[in-house]
Formats: structure tokens, C-alpha cells, sequence
């Protein structure tokens, strides 16, 4: 598919904000994992969504409109969150009340960094959505900073770890567009057989 035109809309911070009226596609991961460069670089522009080197920021579901058709969605990341004294290791609720009560999300993707191993807060979230029926594939970010010869085996060995087929991940950089023309080709495939249906 072609991104024809990519306008932010909207943010919510309380379930009540969230939108329903066109189909969703949805990014979440840890914090600075490569969610808001990954939707800049698919939509081809820079400033689109805020991205940061300070982890943790955006606590916001922020949409934005695609080809005036459907949504993408920039979730809060999740990680380590730090409230008060206390380190906390969790998703927000907000993340949990938009894949519950987000009727149109056709799909998840689950971002991890190509260089790591998935934590165990990826794993929670990919078991999240599969007891919910959340169609979720999984993006290995980041993966200009791997050599190519070892995407396919780093592909592997975070597909072996999470317990899901190869076929489910794809790698890619918003630094080199590698992985881009997949990407929008699987997004595109998604919301042409609803159309056909
Ligand atoms: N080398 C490289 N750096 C990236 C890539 N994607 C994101 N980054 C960097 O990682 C940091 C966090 O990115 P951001 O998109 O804000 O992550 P988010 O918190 O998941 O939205 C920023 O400094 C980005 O420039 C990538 O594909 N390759
Ligand atoms: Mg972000």
C-alpha cells in the first residue's frame, strides 16, 4: 500500500478520548524501543510523531490518520516506570483499556529491539493479546545496527524466544527504511481482505 497522506488527529489520556470510527493499526513496545521514528518513517515524515531519547515520555494513545481511512496508533511505551522512590515494571492501564474496548484494532504490532533478547514484558504482552484475539505480528526495530548477514538469525532467535513462527516478524530500521515496503505491504494485504469480505 501507499501512504498517500498521514495527518496527527488526536490524543487520549482517559479511556472516555479514545476514537472508534475507522480501523486501527496499533504500535506499542517498550519505551525507546522505535515507535514514533517507526510511524515517521512509514508515513515518510520526520516530525509526525515525537520521538525522544529520554525514554519513557509519551503517556499518551496518540492517533493518527492515514490516507483519510484509518488509523495509526503510537501506544505509551511500557518498561520501567518510575513514580515516586520506586522503580515499577508495567504497561499502564490505558494500554490495557484501548486494546479492550478499541472495537475496530485489526492489528497489533509488537516492537522489540532487534539487538536484545524480548523481556518479559514483551512476552506478557504478546500473551495479552492472544488471550484477548488480538491479531499481533511482531518488528524487530533498530536493525540497521546489526549486520545483514545476522538479521535472519537474530529474526530467529527473537521468533524461538516468544514462542511464534518466523513468518510473524519482520525487521526493520526508520534509519535506512529497510523493512519498510514489507511492512506497509502486510498493513495493506490486512485492510484489503476486510474490504473484499
Ligand atoms: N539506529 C536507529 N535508531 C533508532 C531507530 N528507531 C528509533 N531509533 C532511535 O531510538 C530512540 C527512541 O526512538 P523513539 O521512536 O522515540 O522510540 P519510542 O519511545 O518507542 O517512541 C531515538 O533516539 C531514535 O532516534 C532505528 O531504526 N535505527
Ligand atoms: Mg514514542
Amino acid at each position: 500500500m501507499v501512504i498517500k497522506s498521514a495527518k496527527y488527529l488526536t490524543s487520549a489520556v482517559k479511556k472516555e478520548d479514545f476514537l472508534s470510527d475507522k480501523k486501527e493499526v496499533a504500535f506499542v513496545g517498550r519505551s525507546n524501543v522505535g515507535k514514533s521514528s517507526l510511524i515517521n518513517a512509514l508515513t515518510g515524515q520526520k516530525k509526525l510523531a515525537k520521538t525522544s531519547s529520554t525514554p519513557g515520555l509519551t503517556k499518551m494513545v496518540n492517533y493518527f490518520l492515514i490516507n483519510d481511512e484509518f488509523y495509526f496508533v503510537d501506544l505509551p511505551g511500557y518498561g520501567y516506570s518510575k513514580t515516586g522512590k520506586s522503580h515499577v515494571k508495567i504497561w499502564s492501564s490505558l494500554i490495557e483499556d484501548y486494546f479492550l474496548l478499541s472495537k475496530n484494532l485489526r492489528l497489533v504490532f509488537i516492537l522489540v529491539d532487534i539487538r536484545h533478547k524480548p523481556t518479559e514484558l514483551d512476552e506478557a504482552m504478546l500473551k495479552f493479546l492472544f488471550y484477548h484475539n488480538i491479531p499481533c505480528k511482531i518488528i524487530a526495530t533498530k536493525c540497521d545496527k546489526v549486520a545483514k548477514s545476522k538479521i535472519g538469525v537474530s529474526l530467529q532467535n527473537i521468533a524461538t524466544s516468544l514462542g511464534v513462527g518466523k513468518a510473524n516478524i519482520l525487521a526493520f530500521s526508520s534509519e535506512t527504511g529497510y523493512g519498510k515496503d514489507k511492512l506497509l505491504e502486510s498493513i495493506g494485504e490486512l485492510l484489503k481482505d476486510e474490504a473484499e469480505e
